[in-house]
């Protein structure tokens, strides 16, 4: 047997990531499993499929929604499916699938600074980005925490643009009640083993009506709408079976993992609350959010920098993660757009300079997470 000490050094070695799937017990999967090879129905709107698509959408609240393989394939999908076109106003903070969509759909990204408040598209900057090849504004509800939907959706309206939210952080978040994901012509959530629910891969299409539902049904199945008859030039998004059946298991356990989660932020928030320097993400006044990320700014009077304190955690195996440095408006492929100018974005670059989003999930043990603040709050002084 080892002495208490040498088994605390083994618990200070272990590394501890930035997130850890959420998996719920092996055996409560098996029997899933079971029907699926007994029904040798493994995709195409498998039954798993189906039923998956109607309890998600009365658990999340809303109207409609199809299935995806992917966050990104059903971005891409979503902006066929509205024939978006042009330009298209969104934010340089975020993952590189947003603007990445817009590429493959041969559509060029306008990128409007965010409110360093919310990390989210700041609507006052919107208008001045309209050109006529403007046709949609593609949003993210960044970490979770909503966009303004009504001042974007007062600013689409007045100038006739399609708005699609990239929701791919947003699952299950709701402003007074009501879910964040029915703002907006459409909205995107994802479903990779990352994120607060998790299918494997997957996504989600959130749809107003049973018309654009039918039509994103076809987009994902190469546009078949029957044996014979192939309506556009679809691609294949379908979610398979094993992803469908891993979606009504995690149903089961999601308001548990998101207790957790909220369990953890609060955690973080005591930990950090007399440190001026530092501050997390303030979620406003009624609203219920998943704490996907936890996102913390080091303030440029921290004593020691964002990128110093990312590699001392890192010496101590804890990987935080620099979400979402570098600025997708800086690789290469965007970089040589005016819009992506970093004079045009000082809100999204000091963010991407200054956030480093620490280990939230559901698994995280207690005595990691003390290690783990112990480590920032020694920088504090
Ligand atoms: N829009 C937004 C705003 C997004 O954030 C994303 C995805 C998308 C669209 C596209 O949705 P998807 O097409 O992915 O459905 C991760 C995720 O791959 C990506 O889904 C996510 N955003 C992004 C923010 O984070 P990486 O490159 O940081 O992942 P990775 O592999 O480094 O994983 C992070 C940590 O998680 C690892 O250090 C360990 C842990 N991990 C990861 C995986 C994959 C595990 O423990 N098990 C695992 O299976 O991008």
């Amino acid at each position: 047997m080892q002495p208490l000490g040498a088994q605390d050094d083994m618990i200070s070695q272990r590394p501890v990531f930035v997130t850890e799937p959420h998996l719920p017990p092996l055996q409560e999967f098996i029997p899933y499993l079971e029907k699926l090879w007994a029904s040798k129905r493994l995709t195409n709107g498998g039954p798993f499929h189906e039923q998956l698509e109607k309890e998600l959408a009365a658990y999340l609240g809303v109207q409609h929604l199809s299935l995806f393989s992917n966050g990104t394939i059903a971005l891409v999908t979503a902006l066929q499916a509205l024939r978006i076109s042009g330009e298209v106003i969104t934010t340089p903070y975020t993952f590189v699938a947003t603007a990445h969509s817009l590429i493959w759909n041969n559509i060029k990204p306008v990128f409007v600074d965010v409110d360093p408040g919310t990390c989210n598209l700041d609507p006052a900057r919107i208008e001045e980005a309209i050109t006529p090849a403007t046709t949609a504004i593609l949003p993210v509800h960044c970490y979770g925490l909503p966009c303004d939907v009504d001042r974007i959706q007062r600013i689409a309206d007045t100038y006739g643009l399609k708005v699609i939210y990239d929701a791919a952080h947003a699952f299950g978040v709701k402003q007074d009640g009501a879910s964040i994901l029915n703002h907006g012509d459409l909205s995107v959530l994802s479903f990779h083993a990352t994120k607060v629910f998790n299918t494997f891969e997957g996504g989600a299409i959130i749809c107003p009506d049973a018309k654009i539902k039918q039509r994103i049904d076809y987009l994902k199945n190469f546009g078949f709408a029957d044996e014979v008859t192939v309506v556009a030039p679809g691609i294949n998004g379908k979610m398979n079976e094993v992803s469908a059946a891993m979606g009504l298991l995690q149903l089961q356990h999601v308001d548990q993992a998101l207790d957790t989660r909220a369990a953890i932020h609060r955690r973080y928030q005591d930990a950090f609350a007399d440190v001026p320097s530092l501050r997390l993400l303030q979620a406003p006044a009624g609203l219920e959010w998943n704490h996907a990320y936890c996102p913390l700014f080091v303030g440029p009077d921290h004593p020691v920098s964002r990128d110093a304190l990312y590699a001392l955690l890192k010496k101590h195996g804890i990987h935080a993660r620099r979400y979402f440095y570098p600025l997708v408006s800086s690789f290469p492929m965007y970089r040589g757009l005016p819009s992506a100018a970093p004079e045009h974005l000082p809100h999204a670059q000091a963010l991407a300079d200054q956030v480093i989003c620490l280990p939230i999930y559901p698994t995280l043990r207690a005595e990691d997470q003390e290690r783990l603040i112990g480590i920032i709050l020694q920088t504090a002084r």
